[in-house]
């Protein structure tokens, strides 16, 4: 069935459910002069390109591949349309390898046909924190499918990964591949109903008219938390105490530094957007929660192009009600103009969902882990990671 994935470090299938098999690395590490020197073998007409993000032209190249090319729901209806800016932020984060940003092209044309990537990343399992990469953006043109050009990209991303002495990955995938540690539901809030509606995001509910829908949906006009108010650079060494600490309950999750937090955290504009309580007695922060922006093509609506969504990203509740916190992120991503507010079941998020008129959506998100085997499939809310 899985002919590339069957000759992986990863959990297969027929090992499910088998306790003998430890937790931990399934291959050690290899002598980095025993790893391949040369890029593996592309069909004759195509070669490989490390993509240079700094570079306008490139970065436009690979924004328009994305754009074209990249996942779409199952019913091809949608699909991800990450920003120019979004994707410099999510490729070089702290200590980024150039190398690690790979493109494909056609020889002759020149033109960009495939990309893939991986960004460094600390990842604990349990007790143990394990440097790995974080692989992402894997995408082959349309009209160059089913012709096993992933499986090669794949085994590039790793070699390049294994120079840098690196032996472990993190990813998610939309489809079941062998196996996933985790597989979370999406769930999506209406910020637009009307818009959703029209544009076959969602559906108007039985006995439900358009008026009751929109009342339905209505937020407050700001958020109520005293001391609500963005993120700001000075509170870096607190959000990352605060994230750390909180982080720690979960089985898998990053182990975020001052720097990461930064980078991660720090408000980018249509970006990521992140704020926090300040507790107006004693200012200390107290609460966190952010969002990233990922707008969505809609493909061959007459009225609409774009659909505006901002995806859950890490909260922390310690002194304000996670529902509390959660309806005023909801309230600020209303006032920036989203038309829906997705989330996946991860962390506590799955507590406060339905009060907050979330509705389960029709795709699901599993993770996996590149030579690296966890004892049992994790819940959900075991999970602390979210990747872009
Ligand atoms: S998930 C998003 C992936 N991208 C898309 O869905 C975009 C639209 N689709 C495409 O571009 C986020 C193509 O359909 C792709 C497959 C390129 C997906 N992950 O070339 P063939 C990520 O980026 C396996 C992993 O003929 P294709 C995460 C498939 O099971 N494997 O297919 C990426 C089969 O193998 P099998 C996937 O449709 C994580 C083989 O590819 C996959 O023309 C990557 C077929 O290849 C997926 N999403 O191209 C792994 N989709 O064994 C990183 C299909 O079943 C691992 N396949 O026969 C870690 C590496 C680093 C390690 C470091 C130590
Ligand atoms: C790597 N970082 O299927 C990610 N999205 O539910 C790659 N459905 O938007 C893997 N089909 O349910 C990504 N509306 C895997 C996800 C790929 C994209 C995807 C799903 C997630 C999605 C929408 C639209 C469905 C359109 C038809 C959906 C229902 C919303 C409704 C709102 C009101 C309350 C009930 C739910």
């Amino acid at each position: 069935k899985h002919k590339f994935w069957e000759t992986q470090p990863v959990g297969q299938f027929k090992d499910v459910g088998d306790t003998s098999l430890p937790e931990g690395p399934i291959e050690p590490p290899t002598p980095l002069s025993e790893v391949k020197q040369e890029p593996y073998n592309l069909p004759s007409q195509y070669e490989w390109t490390t993509c240079d993000m700094d570079s306008e032209e490139t970065c436009n190249e690979v924004y328009n591949l994305l754009k074209n090319n990249y996942v779409e729901d199952d019913e091809n209806m949608f699909r991800f349309n990450y920003s120019k800016e979004f994707l410099r932020w999510a490729l070089r984060p702290p200590g980024f390898y150039r190398s690690w940003h790979i493109g494909v092209r056609a020889k002759t044309s020149k033109k960009l046909v495939a990309f893939i990537t991986g960004v460094p990343a600390r990842i604990r399992v349990r007790d143990e924190v394990v440097k790995m990469a974080e692989i992402n953006f894997l995408c082959v043109h349309k009209k160059l499918r089913t012709k096993r050009l992933a499986p090669v990209m794949i085994k590039e991303v790793t070699r390049r990964v294994h120079l840098e002495n690196i032996w472990q990955a993190a990813y998610t995938a939309g489809v079941v591949l062998p196996t996933p540690i985790t597989t979370c539901q999406y769930w999506h809030r209406s910020l637009n109903p009307k818009k959703l509606i029209d544009v076959g995001f969602s559906r108007l509910g039985a006995r439900m008219t358009m008026n009751r829908t929109i009342k339905l949906y209505k937020l407050p006009d700001s958020p109520a938390t005293p001391g609500f108010r963005k993120m700001e650079l000075c509170d870096v060494p607190a959000v990352t105490r605060l994230l750390r600490n909180y982080l720690s309950q979960f089985v898998v999750a990053p182990d975020f530094d001052e720097s990461d937090v930064e980078h991660w955290l720090l408000p980018t504009e249509d970006v990521v957007d992140s704020y926090l309580v300040e507790s107006p007695e004693t200012h200390e922060i107290t609460d966190f929660c952010s969002f990233y922006t990922l707008p969505s093509s809609i493909l061959g609506n007459q009225n609409y192009s774009s659909l505006k969504a901002a995806y859950s990203y890490y909260n922390v509740s310690t002194k304000t009600p996670l529902l509390q916190l959660m309806n005023d992120t909801l309230i600020v991503a209303k006032l920036k103009n989203f038309d829906v507010f997705n989330a996946l079941d991860v962390m506590h998020n799955e507590s406060v969902l339905k009060e907050l008129k979330f509705g389960p959506g029709d795709g699901q998100l599993h993770y996996y882990l590149y030579n690296y085997r966890t004892q049992s499939a994790l819940k959900p809310s075991e999970l602390g990671l979210v990747l872009l």
